[in-house]
């Protein structure tokens, strides 16, 4: 029963006012930390692996794709320059030649605007003198603070053979930047898995035999060891089939869902990707494609002990991925991956998260692979987000129920940390 004064503190407390509401959306969204679930950022400990600057943010393979959709230049052309030619190519295309309104390109615009340089400069000269003046530590703290971001989660490859020896030394990295096992390598093509393995002192057949099981389970034990990963994750095609008699699903079923279970690890997902669909773009000529999401539908109810986080590519599984949560509680959506990462699709899936699933879900990751990315990939997620909120807030208000700026700060910040420490049992 709740008595009158209690009653009247919570009035007085009430958001009734749209106005007010979505002032209070807005301070609460841009002021709660967020854990970034997904990026290919790596600390200075990682030595060149860790990019920043402005030639590594003109270098993003988004703006590659979008370079030669406007520069009359061939693939070997381009390859051939420098880095900081084609970030010179790059700026007089897209930022100059023309106005830079793709949203991987107002990201830059954002980010230059963060740190007060000219955005409609000539040249990259302002630019390049502010990032080589900064000192990388510093300038790590002054991005996470300037993004709102609390930690981030790396993309860690234990069988890539310049990261293998930075972690075989015994790195001690800054604590902010938390490991995750990427396994595509093992799984994703057997042929060139069997020649990594071997690098690394690892023999085993084509045929699979039970001691190459065994011997693998080993080599991945020792890699959670060294590595204290958060999750595993892998990212699949969009032709991805559970069950489907394949290497992949063998080692799915044989190793990796046995090492899930035994240490308590989340698998990531990440479906729908076509690889090198035109490998002239190198590192920008992934595609996506319409996946199956009833193979990860399969998935949770074969492993229901085993959390999964998913995310899928195609903006045609979305609706479907919030239907397979509501059917799988131990499925967590996370994120508006790559080509879905534009304000107008984040606006929309937020939208249908939250119509589907409430708070149980994670609304974004960044993705980033150069640090200052976080500052314009967060800034314009937050925005989207905000908006998402406000819309069903003020309907919960139309419908007859006011809210209080607790209940916002305690549903942003499930929303921006919570879900994510409880799904890698951080609590
Ligand atoms: O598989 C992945 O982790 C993808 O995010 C990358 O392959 C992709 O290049 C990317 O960085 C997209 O944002
Ligand atoms: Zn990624």
């Amino acid at each position: 029963m709740v008595t009158s004064t209690e009653s009247r503190a919570n009035v007085s407390e009430l958001l009734t006012d749209p106005e007010e509401l979505r002032a209070e959306v807005e301070i609460v969204v841009n002021s709660t930390a967020v854990i970034d679930a997904h990026t290919h950022l790596f600390p200075p400990e990682f030595d060149q692996l860790s990019l920043f600057g402005i030639d590594e943010l003109l270098s993003y393979h988004y703006l590659t794709a979008e370079t030669f959709r406007s520069a009359r230049i061939a693939h070997e052309q381009f390859w051939a320059m420098s880095k900081r030619e084609r970030a010179d190519l790059v700026w007089q295309t897209l930022f100059v030649d023309n106005t830079p309104t793709s949203e991987a390109a107002q990201g830059i615009i954002s980010v230059l605007d963060a740190f007060g340089i000219d955005t409609r400069a000539a040249d990259l000269n302002e630019a390049r003198e502010f990032f080589n003046s900064q000192s990388l530590p510093d300038h790590i703290d002054q991005v996470f603070d300037i993004a709102g971001v609390s930690g981030v989660v790396m993309t860690n490859d234990p069988l890539d053979q310049t990261e293998g020896q930075i972690w075989k030394t015994g790195v001690d990295a800054d604590k902010r930047f938390q490991s995750s096992l990427r396994l595509d390598r093992l799984l994703n093509n057997w042929e060139d898995a069997i020649r990594a393995l071997s690098r690394q002192g690892v023999f085993v057949t084509w045929d699979l035999h039970a001691g190459d099981v065994a011997a693998i389970r080993t080599w991945l034990d020792e890699w959670i060891q060294r590595m204290n990963p958060v999750y595993m994750a892998i990212s699949l095609p969009a032709n991805f089939q559970f069950p489907c008699d394949d290497a992949r699903e063998r080692l799915l079923r044989e190793v990796v869902m046995p090492a899930a279970e035994q240490h308590g690890l989340t698998l990531t997902l990440m479906v729908g990707v076509r690889r090198a669909v035109n490998p002239g773009l190198r590192e920008a000529g992934d595609a996506v494609g319409q996946a199956d999401v009833t193979a990860v539908e399969r998935l949770c109810a074969q492993y229901p002990d085993v959390r999964f986080l998913a995310t899928f590519l195609s903006r045609e599984n979305q609706h479907q991925l919030c239907v397979a949560a509501r059917k799988f509680n131990n499925l967590m959506p996370f994120g508006c991956w790559w080509f879905l990462n534009n304000p107008s699709i984040v606006s929309e899936i937020t939208r249908e998260r939250i119509e589907l699933l409430g708070q149980s879900f994670i609304p974004q990751h960044s993705d980033a692979r150069v640090l200052e990315q976080l500052i314009y990939k967060w800034k314009h997620a937050r925005r989207e987000i905000a908006g998402a909120l406000c819309i069903s807030y003020e309907q919960l208000l139309h419908n007859g129920r006011a809210i209080t700026r607790e209940e916002i700060s305690r549903d942003v910040n499930r929303l921006f940390s919570g879900n994510f420490n409880q799904w890698i049992g951080a609590v």
